[in-house]
């Protein structure tokens, strides 16, 4: 029998409305991973009266965290790429140059299991510690279909040995392996060969791929949507991030939960998600650290009604950040989204990037994932930067240690 939990003594920030939801001298009522009851103390229901009851000492509680798309799982680190950027190579160069993912797919398949559920373990617990209790992770750092195998399981392992979700998404159409130099076609077909298989043991959630000049055509993105769509896996995509390649209309055309970057979007690009109700994940962090002048077309988004997320796009070469807080931070001072989307892109949004419906709210029957923060108003996740005010993340009805 699962024991009903009332947690009380809170300002609730539920995300419920239009607004942020705000409920003085809440309390919620768990029981085990859902939530039951959400209200003021004063009116809680009756089976509250034996709940085992847990004081949040007044502090400001939000929705647990969703961070919607990292690449956490990978070999080494691109420190010295970084240098060479600031020593004037661009992104396109030293891709081209073999560097970039290419090094890092390297030292992916140089390491063993262990060492990279290590690195990615330290990785998550560290997005964890600022309230994260929902991590997307992406493969594409193996690029065959072991070592893509390898980076699912390990993304699992996390999720089975953390008190954490994670959903997991098959990038294989990533990046170029040095062994297809020249055959983008032929890989795509492998990626498409590799996709059952993975799905048959159960690694696969969603499947992106990298649509760009330095990535892959539309024709070939097209290629591995089919393969995704004949599994019934749903598809997200990176999107306009270098250049239009009209990659956000055809992600749409397939129904796809997301697309990312965005930078240059076009303005069928958003009819088309808009229509299909795919949801726009921004990502500051890759903008910022490629330090892009382009920014996406946020207004035009907002008019249209597309549904806004944001993420850290944690990765070794783009965006070697760890805080989703200082993403939503980043996405107010870059892309002037409001304290409120930001975090509605970090809760609700992120969700729905994810295809879940049963979380980034407080509400009865969503998840009991939330955060206590040493906060007064929730407007203050996307001010401070630099600074973890998360003070206890409770998850799936159970706080973590
Ligand atoms: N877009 C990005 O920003 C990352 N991947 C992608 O498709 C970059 C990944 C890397 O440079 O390692
Ligand atoms: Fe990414």
């Amino acid at each position: 029998m699962n024991t009903a939990h009332l947690w009380h003594n809170a300002r609730l920030a539920t995300l419920c409305g239009e607004g942020w939801g705000l409920i003085d001298d809440g309390a919620l009522l768990t029981e085990g991973e859902r939530i039951a009851w959400v209200g003021p103390l004063a009116e809680r229901p009756d089976a509250a009266r034996s709940a085992q009851t847990h004081d949040l000492g007044g502090r400001l509680v939000t929705p647990g965290l969703i961070d919607c798309h990292t690449h956490l799982v990978y070999g080494g680190q691109r420190a010295a790429e970084a240098e060479m950027r600031l020593n004037g190579a661009s992104y396109e160069a030293i891709a081209r140059a073999g560097g970039g993912i290419r090094s890092t797919v390297a030292a992916t398949r140089a390491a063993s299991d262990d060492a990279l559920f290590a690195s990615a373990a330290r990785r998550a617990q560290a997005l964890m510690d600022e309230g994260v209790t929902t991590l997307e992770i992406k493969s594409g750092y193996g690029l065959s279909l072991e070592a893509e195998a390898r980076c699912l399981r390990v993304a699992r392992r996390i999720g089975l040995e953390r008190r954490l979700d994670v959903r997991t998404t098959f990038l294989g159409a990533h990046a170029l392996p040095p062994e297809f130099e020249g055959r983008a076609d032929a890989y795509i077909d492998a990626v498409c060969q590799w996709l059952p298989a993975l799905h048959a043991e159960g690694l696969v959630d969603a499947v992106d791929a990298f649509c760009e000049t330095i990535g892959f055509s539309p024709a070939q993105t097209r290629r591995v949507f089919e393969a995704a769509r004949a599994l019934g896996l749903p598809v997200k995509l990176h999107a306009e991030q270098l250049s239009d390649q009209g990659g956000a209309a055809l992600a749409a055309s397939f129904g796809a939960l997301s697309c990312d970057h965005l930078e240059h979007l076009s303005a069928d690009g958003i009819a088309a998600m808009k229509a299909a109700g795919t949801v726009a994940v921004l990502l500051p962090g890759a903008f910022y650290m490629l330090r892009e002048t382009q920014l996406p077309p946020i207004a035009a988004l907002r008019e249209a009604g597309v549904p806004m997320a944001v993420s850290t796009d944690h990765n070794p070469g783009t965006a070697p950040g760890l805080s989703l807080l200082l993403a939503a931070h980043m996405a107010c001072t870059f892309f002037r989204l409001t304290p409120l989307e930001a975090v509605r892109g970090i809760t609700l949004n992120a969700a729905r990037a994810l295809g879940l419906s049963d979380r980034g709210q407080l509400a009865a029957g969503q998840r009991a994932d939330f955060a206590a923060w040493d906060l007064d108003h929730p407007n203050e996740l996307a001010y401070w930067f630099g600074h973890n005010p998360c003070q206890r993340v409770i998850a799936a009805g159970q706080e973590r240690p």
